[in-house]
């Protein structure tokens, strides 16, 4: 590729972090040129009208169209030249596909708390297979988190209340930094680890070696029940409530006439605030378990409530 001639070009460990970089240089490229005429300009103006100089200094002034508008015209158009370059970008790199391998990551003061759907956990650790994309679902317990990682040129806020998703793919084996890059307390400083990229062997070896505790769908299982879910939502329970099997993923039709897709966030949404969305044919009977489940058991649910296959009545 072409881009290797640039001096100190650093071919980088992703698919598109050469393209932010090749962005990062238009961007100062753009810079330095408004650098260079604004400097320029100073430099003439203090040699053309130095007090020795006999020039015409009445102070009139005399108005030319062609340069404001030339001026104005040739910025605007410089500018959404990088705008469009720019925004290219950010729609490649935050598409997230749905079907691919899904890691989940909880921030909170002050760690990074990772969770693999073989129910494999670690904290401030992040072991990924090189060469493949990964969907990051993350999730804030308690602050904005930033999830940052300068390596692959990838940063993404996590937000309490609600699930970001962030792809990334790294295509070289190695150790990179993983920090968090919004001030969030205290330790923020100290609130880091590590991405582990490895080769698809090596990977499925430390996912064995892991210990895994249940799946993090059987722990929804049974979170489910000590929640009490299954008391209403059960099969053969006393209060009318929707059967949740086959839900994940079907048009749910609600109260007010109109229809949601039965998502991560609506479940999550159902859970945390009830009265919000109220199905069709139900009356608002089920409790708020907001404040009551953490980021951690909600994702579980949620795995769990995906589960369940089943038609849906
Ligand atoms: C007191 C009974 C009760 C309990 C306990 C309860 N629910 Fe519900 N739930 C309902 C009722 C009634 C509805 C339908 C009305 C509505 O949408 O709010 C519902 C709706 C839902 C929906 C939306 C279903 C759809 O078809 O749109 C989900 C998802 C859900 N509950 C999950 C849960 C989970 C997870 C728990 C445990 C943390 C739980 N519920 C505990 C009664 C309950
Ligand atoms: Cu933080």
């Amino acid at each position: 590729m072409w881009r290797k001639w640039i001096p100190f070009w650093h071919s980088g460990v992703s698919l598109h972090g050469g393209d932010v970089d090749m962005l990062f240089i238009g961007l100062l490229i753009a810079s330095l040129l408004v650098l260079g005429l604004l400097f320029f300009l100073l430099t003439l103006f203090c040699v053309r009208y130095r007090a020795s100089n006999d020039v015409d200094r009445d102070h009139r002034i005399t108005k030319s169209w062609r340069w404001e508008v030339g001026w104005t015209a040739a910025s605007l158009a410089g500018f959404l030249v990088l705008f469009v370059w720019g925004a290219e970008i950010y729609f490649q790199i935050y598409r997230t596909p749905p079907d691919e391998l899904s890691v989940f990551v909880v921030a909170k003061q002050w760690m990074w708390k990772v969770q693999h759907s073989g129910g494999q956990s670690e904290i401030n650790a992040l072991h990924i297979p090189v060469g493949r994309p990964i969907r990051l679902v993350m999730a804030s317990q308690d602050v904005i988190h930033s999830f940052f990682i300068p390596a692959i040129r990838l940063k993404h806020d996590v937000v309490p209340g609600r699930y970001q998703d962030l792809e990334i793919e790294v295509d070289k084996p190695g150790h990179y930094h993983l920090f968090c890059a919004e001030y969030c307390g205290t330790e923020h400083s100290g609130m880091t680890g590590e991405i582990v990229a490895m080769g698809a062997p090596d990977y499925a070896t430390w996912l064995a070696t892991q210990t895994p505790a249940d799946s993090l769908t059987q722990e929804g299982g049974a979170l489910f029940r000590e929640l009490g879910c299954s008391g209403c939502h059960g099969a053969g329970s006393k209060i009318h409530a929707p059967s949740l099997d086959g839900l994940y993923g079907r048009p749910v039709p609600l109260s007010d006439g109109s229809f949601v897709t039965a998502d991560d966030k609506y479940i999550r949404d159902s859970i945390l605030l009830p009265r919000s969305q109220i199905a069709a044919g139900y009356q608002p009977l089920m409790p708020s378990f907001e404040g009551k489940v953490s980021e951690e058991q909600l994702l579980r649910l949620i795995l769990y409530i995906k589960s369940l296959g089943g038609p849906h009545p």
